[in-house]
């Protein structure tokens, strides 16, 4: 995977230099806590410290030319300064006010690598979908296996854990983001932390959850109901969710912008007065990191492009009532969307 050279051809620079520990994930497929990926036309280093010199040697064999030890930032940059480097692209949001004033010190000419990076990194290698792909086969094998373990008196804190330990028992390395666990009214707060709430028959459960495999995310939203509450009106918001999704989902097409793709969920649940509930976008970039561009938006002038991953995930909140969210983490073939999740999206009734 060399997501170096495809980042540093887009780059007006004598060299590259990244330090965050995603974005060097992202040119490395290596993850570690200290390190920094030097890149010139003529190769790329990988300086990291002695903990992880031998694991980085041993993932990275053909792909890049060296693995050097750093004592310190200074003397990275004293080592760019031997290759007779003038301008140097950095990822300015990420650059902070010590390294800013080094950069200075040794007098290079900064330039903005974040622009090509976000670029390069919204549109998959087939390499990086592959993972993408497991990650999401891990999180419904997970899901599938934990419908058949719900039990009345489970709190949500349980739930999370349980679901969690699935996905790393199917093969995940991580969780992609803190699991959301939420029963009965506490589904109508979108991002609501699992707390020791239990669940109770007819209860609403909305579960936010998702993997790393090989170092990518997958994002998936289900909400379902624990034995039928005889509730009309869950069923009836359920199915306008379900539609703003599919409909979402069969309209976007690629060089769409952020906005056009969002106004499928939204336009449908405003012709039934919800889009008031829909407090947030449709959807975000998944990749490296859980939220990455192409943001899915209202305000998002992104345009969309064969090969991005993102998520499409409509939703509608009635505080203190209940609320449902369905979301699949979908990619653009074609210039048309394929959802990489399989599990049925209709209400499920356990
Ligand atoms: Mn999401």
């Amino acid at each position: 995977m060399d997501n170096t050279k495809k980042v540093f051809r887009e780059i007006k620079a004598d060299a590259m230099l990244t330090a965050s520990p995603d974005l060097r994930r992202y040119l490395t497929g290596f993850a570690s806590s200290f390190g920094f990926v030097y890149t010139d036309a003529q190769e790329s280093v990988f300086f990291t410290d002695p903990r992880y010199a031998e694991g980085v040697r041993a993932a990275l064999k053909n792909s890049f030319v060296a693995v050097e030890v750093a004592k310190s930032e200074e003397s990275v940059l004293d080592y760019i300064k031997t290759k007779k480097v003038k301008t140097l692209a950095v990822p300015m949001e990420r650059v902070t006010l010590p390294q800013a004033a080094l950069f200075k010190k040794k007098k290079f000419k900064l330039v903005d690598s974040m622009p090509a990076l976000t670029a390069a990194m919204c549109v998959k290698t087939e390499e990086e979908l592959a993972c993408i792909r497991k990650a999401c086969e891990i999180a419904e094998a997970a899901y599938t296996e934990l419908l058949g373990l719900l039990k009345e008196g489970m709190s949500e804190n349980e739930t999370a854990g349980l679901l969690e330990y699935l996905m790393r028992k199917h093969g995940a390395f991580d969780r992609s983001f803190e699991t959301i666990a939420a029963f009965g009214k506490n589904t109508s707060v979108p991002h609501h932390a699992s707390c020791g709430d239990k669940l109770a028959k007819g209860m609403p459960v909305l579960l936010d959850f998702g993997c790393v495999y090989g170092g990518y995310c997958s994002d998936i939203t289900r909400t379902f109901l624990f034995g039928d509450n005889g509730d009309t009106e869950f069923k009836e918001v359920y199915g306008r969710v379900l539609e703003a999704h599919m409909l979402a989902a069969e309209g976007i097409r690629a060089q769409m912008t952020g906005i056009q793709a969002d106004a499928f969920a939204r336009d449908h649940l405003k012709k039934y007065g919800l889009d008031k509930f829909f407090t947030h976008s449709l959807g975000h970039g998944i990749g490296v990191n859980i939220h990455e561009a192409p943001y899915l938006s209202a305000r998002s002038g992104n345009i969309l492009a064969d090969g991005m991953v993102f998520s499409i995930e409509p939703g509608v909140y009635f505080e203190g009532k209940f609320g449902i969210r369905i979301e699949d983490s979908v990619t653009l073939e074609n210039g048309r969307v394929q959802s990489l999740m399989k599990t049925d999206k209709r209400l499920t009734v356990l």
